[in-house]
């Protein structure tokens, strides 16, 4: 028995719109199916025998004519290298009357399996003793999906991987417009590997004699969400090893930063600028008591900043300082004093010095302050 290699991927969400993120949506919709094809160009190069797309492929079922048929040729041409592809329908593209899947476009083609059946049904390759079980989503169901899962007889030695996208319940039932299963029927289950889509970070799900992992999406879709992997998933005659690989070419960021440890609106701007990147959407929060006489405008900064990155967002959390006389503006007082020499050393001063001076300032306040200067 040889091992085989499947590349585990979904979630891909083709053709989104990212309205949030204005003029530059259109370009990341576009990123999409260049990070798909970056990886269908992986499956080629490693030439893995299975390519495994756990559901939402598409945002929707009314992809536009281009995307689908860039997504329809690209699988067709990993079929033509030798790749096996299988999908499953997602909730995003269900299945259901007129669905994506429908479309004359997927008829003909070779060494592509889609699940277009509802519930479970399987295809096998008997010269890889190998059976796919496929769930094909077309709307909640009630239940434990994988309790309904039957494996069948089949030659000893055979290897068996099923295609989910669903949730995995510590107990109870699943979400609305969710199909779900308990890690006890995973654990029973008799599969050797469980690849999943629905959520969008990487998950590694293994128990024992199962493997199982959730792949996320190969690019950043949205913030909070750590996507922009796909998952190499080798199954040796005996074990299996999962490797989750970095695919995705941006990334949703979230920085916080503590108003009372930055020395004016001046630092703050220099701190966003330290992280820009035209590929990154950073969401930053404000916290913390704000040094200075006003908390800065976030619509402004966003504005000034927005060339920078993919996008960025601040959220002020931030109490301004002026709500109650703050030792840091007050005259006489040491912090008062401290505060207004610091900031005239600082003014004037450019690169190194100016870095220093406000560390000086940092450093000086959190002293007085009775602070951990972090
Ligand atoms: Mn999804």
């Amino acid at each position: 028995m040889r091992s085989i290699r499947l590349l585990h991927t979904g979630d891909v969400h083709l053709g989104a719109k990212f309205s949030f993120l204005g003029e530059r949506g259109r370009e990341h919709r576009r990123q999409l199916l260049n990070t798909f094809s970056a990886v269908v160009d992986m499956a080629r190069a490693q030439q893995v025998d299975y390519f495994l797309v756990c559901g939402d492929l598409f945002d929707s079922n009314r992809p536009t004519r281009a995307t689908l048929e860039e997504a329809v040729g690209l699988l067709e041409r990993l079929g033509a290298s030798g790749t096996e592809v299988l999908l499953v329908p997602g909730t995003h593209d269900r299945l259901g009357p007129g669905c994506v899947y429908d479309d004359g476009i997927w008829e003909g083609l070779d060494h592509l399996h889609v699940f277009r059946e509802e519930g479970w049904s399987e295809v096998s390759f008997p010269a890889d003793r190998i059976v796919f079980h496929g769930w094909g989503y077309g709307g909640e169901h009630e239940g434990d999906v994988l309790a309904e899962l039957r494996l069948g007889e089949a030659k000893p030695g055979t290897r068996r991987v099923a295609l989910l996208h669903g949730t995995v319940l510590d107990r109870g039932s699943p979400a609305e417009d969710e199909v779900g299963f308990l890690r006890s029927t995973l654990e029973a289950s008799g599969l050797d590997y469980l690849a999943l889509g629905h959520w969008h970070s990487f998950r590694d799900l293994s128990t024992g004699e199962v493997g199982c992992a959730y792949c996320g999406s190969p690019e950043a879709l949205y913030p909070g969400q750590e996507s922009g992997k796909v998952v190499m998933v080798t199954l040796h005659p005996q074990g299996r090893e999962i490797k989750p690989i970095g695919i995705g070419k941006r990334s949703f960021q979230r920085l916080e930063i503590d108003l009372q440890a930055v020395a004016d609106e001046g630092a703050l701007r220099r701190l966003i600028r330290e992280r820009a990147d035209v590929d990154r959407y950073l969401e930053v929060v404000l916290k913390g008591v704000c040094a200075w006489e006003l908390p800065p405008d976030p619509r402004v900064l966003e504005e000034e900043m927005s060339r920078l990155f993919l996008g960025i967002r601040l959220r002020d959390e931030s109490v301004p300082a002026t709500q109650g006389p703050s030792p840091r503006t007050t005259r006489g007082l040491v912090t008062g004093e401290f505060v207004r020499i610091a900031k005239e050393e600082a003014e004037g001063a450019e690169g190194e010095r100016r870095r220093l001076c406000d560390e000086a300032l940092r450093l000086g306040l959190a002293y007085l302050e009775g602070r951990k200067a972090d």
